[in-house]
């Protein structure tokens, strides 16, 4: 099944989606996160398609109709990432997983990029490499122009790399100290004149909103938090890609976190300029 708003051949994409069902990098022991691009295919299509007078209608977003050009590349295996990306060049790769450290390698394709990474976790881990936990440890990014949004576990070691190497926290908590318009100075200071990569780990946001992920934390982000960042950051920053990572699919409830996704994935692509 290709996503239902794949409305272009790769040629004249301006979009490219890309599925990566692979977990193989993740040490949870809730398994499933390779279900995660087909359920959001799946549920795109469920919710988004209408029929009128014998015609298909597609949803669309509250800021407007999704006028881009999108190519669904399918689903592939991990390690044709980079090649697949790096042959796509102009085209804005949008990747939906699999397990978080699907994007260490798509990483490896944007050197010295500023990301702004949406996650419960740091991801920072320096003891292990090449898994879900050591993506900004692994990836060749320009952490001082980088910025963690929503991290609210993080491990001992993680802590005093975080310190080290100078990457900026933003806490759910500091959401409520200081309020959204603060916090979205804060990535729109930090990644000022930068191309930015977005990757955003499904369980930055609240469990209770985005159950069906791999390693849920209380107190995360609502999604309107998160909607009004991602629309400020799609519209004023160069934006070279952006991934959807770690929906599981078997641990979802309602098709709750799969939704969730779709409606970001729309709202981005609208957003972009
Ligand atoms: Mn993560």
């Amino acid at each position: 099944m290709k996503f239902v708003y794949a409305n272009s051949d790769l040629k004249g994409a301006e979009f490219v989606l890309i599925g990566v069902p692979d977990e193989s990098g993740s040490h949870s022991s809730r398994k499933g996160a390779k279900k995660g691009p087909d359920a959001i295919r799946k549920v795109a299509t469920e919710r988004c398609v209408f029929k009128r007078n014998g015609k298909i209608s597609l949803a669309q977003v509250s800021s407007g109709k999704i006028q881009k050009k999108i190519y669904d590349y399918g689903n592939i295996p991990k390690k044709k990432i980079s090649q697949i990306i790096r042959t796509n060049q102009g085209r804005i790769p949008i990747i939906i997983g699999g397990d978080h450290s699907i994007t260490t390698e798509v990483l490896s394709c944007f050197p010295h990029a500023a990301v702004i990474y949406f996650d419960a976790h740091p991801d920072i881990i320096s003891s292990e490499k090449r898994y879900y936990g050591s993506v900004l440890h692994d990836a060749p990014v320009d952490l001082k122009k980088s910025i963690l949004v929503g991290m609210r576990e993080p491990e001992t070691e993680e802590l005093a790399t975080l310190k080290k190497v100078g990457l900026q926290v933003i806490s759910p908590q500091d959401f409520y100290e200081h309020g959204l318009p603060w916090v979205w100075k804060q990535i729109a200071q930090k990644t000022k004149g930068k191309k930015v990569y977005i990757s955003l780990d499904l369980d930055v946001f609240d469990p209770s909103i985005a159950p069906g992920v791999s390693t849920p934390v209380p107190g995360g982000l609502d999604f309107n938090q998160v909607l009004f960042l991602m629309k400020r950051i799609m519209k004023q920053r160069q934006v070279i890609g952006f991934d959807i990572m770690e929906l599981n699919p078997s641990y979802d409830q309602d098709q709750r976190t799969a939704h969730l996704a779709v409606k970001l994935l729309l709202e981005m692509i609208a957003n972009s300029t």
